[in-house]
């Protein structure tokens, strides 16, 4: 086996951000260093705590000692309240709380810190992987910009080309994405540095919507817990039914986080562009000729893709 990819994890505590950390904790060739939670798509709360069970559970013995940090960042445009409410749900799922103690622990530093910590120490250049708004890696840019040259490469869940994207907020124009939107300035923050960005975009996120199939396909193989805990994750949020609504549930975080195990799921292609921090627009990636080199993750066999997702799951059945 080729040594194992070490990875730092910052995410926003949605159902689809839940459920990428017990993929990553799946994924052999995965080392994950950190794990952190900012207060953007969930509320911090229940979100650190569903992810320290989510460890307690899922993590491989060898991941002892690993440590969720609960970030102190506030964004710009709030994320709507019933949105934020889904990570109450997972932390109350009876699979999470068969034990009544929860062993793995929080993280003395505030999640900025926390990464560059992790980061500092890791003998190796870290991989970063960002399923919410981008506030901490900035933070941790500014307070400690000698930690760009230890990160390998970052994987955000973020930003669209495509003329419409999924914000529909008032005062907005609707070009943007949900967490390039939630804070702009750190988006710029981290497009104006050196940092290798891979942006898994809608463009892609777009073909991969929670359906009822994939939900009956789950329930018939409930009998395996890793399945199980997907349905009961995705049972909590709507499907696409008959057509797309702003509430609709998409496995943005997940697709992100497979392709960490699976390059070869999507395809992409390279961009020069920027984000426009503020106005009408703001949270618009848009492409620009003097601007930065981004790769854009723009399509994916969503077949394959549900299948290695369901093939994890299946994985983590003890
Ligand atoms: O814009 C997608 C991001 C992803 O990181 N989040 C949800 C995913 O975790 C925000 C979001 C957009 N539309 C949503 C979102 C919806 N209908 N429900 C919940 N969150
Ligand atoms: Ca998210």
């Amino acid at each position: 086996m080729t040594k194992a990819l070490p990875v730092y994890f910052n995410h926003d505590g949605g159902v689809d951000d839940l459920v990428s950390l017990f993929l990553l904790l799946q994924m052999e060739q995965v080392d994950l260093i950190g794990v952190s939670v900012i207060d953007a798509d969930c509320y911090v709360e229940p979100a650190v705590s569903a992810s320290r069970k989510i460890i307690d559970r899922y993590g491989r013995a060898e991941l002892k000692g690993l440590e969720v940090a609960r970030s102190n960042s506030r964004g710009k445009n709030p994320f709507p309240k019933d949105w934020r409410m889904h990570a109450f749900y997972v932390d109350a799922l009876p699979l999470l709380n068969e034990r009544s103690d929860v062993v793995t622990k929080e993280a003395a530093k505030p999640a900025h810190l926390d990464l560059i910590e992790k980061v500092s120490k890791c003998p190796e250049k870290a991989t970063l992987l960002f399923t919410g708004p981008l506030t901490d890696l900035a933070r941790a840019l500014d307070a400690d910009p000698s930690i760009e040259a230890k990160i390998e490469k970052l994987y955000w869940m973020g930003g669209t080309f495509l003329p419409d994207g999924n914000v529909h907020e008032p005062e907005h124009d609707g070009t943007a994405e949900w967490n390039a939107f939630w804070d702009p300035e750190a988006a710029k923050r981290v497009w104006d540095s050196g940092i290798k960005i891979e942006m898994v975009a809608l463009e892609s996120t777009n073909k991969v919507p929670l359906t009822v199939d994939t939900r009956k396909e789950w329930a018939q193989l409930r009998r395996f817990e890793g399945i199980d805990f997907l349905g009961q994750c995705y049972a909590t949020v709507p499907p696409l039914v008959h057509f797309a609504t702003n509430s609709t549930y998409y496995l943005w975080d997940v697709l992100t986080t497979a392709i960490i195990g699976k390059p070869e799921l999507v395809s992409s292609h390279e961009v020069a562009c920027d984000v426009l921090a503020d106005g009408p627009s703001q949270g618009r990636t848009i492409p620009s000729e003097g601007g930065r080199i981004v790769t854009v993750v723009d399509d994916v066999d969503p077949e394959a893709f549900f299948r290695y997702l369901t093939d994890l799951a299946r994985g983590a059945d003890r």
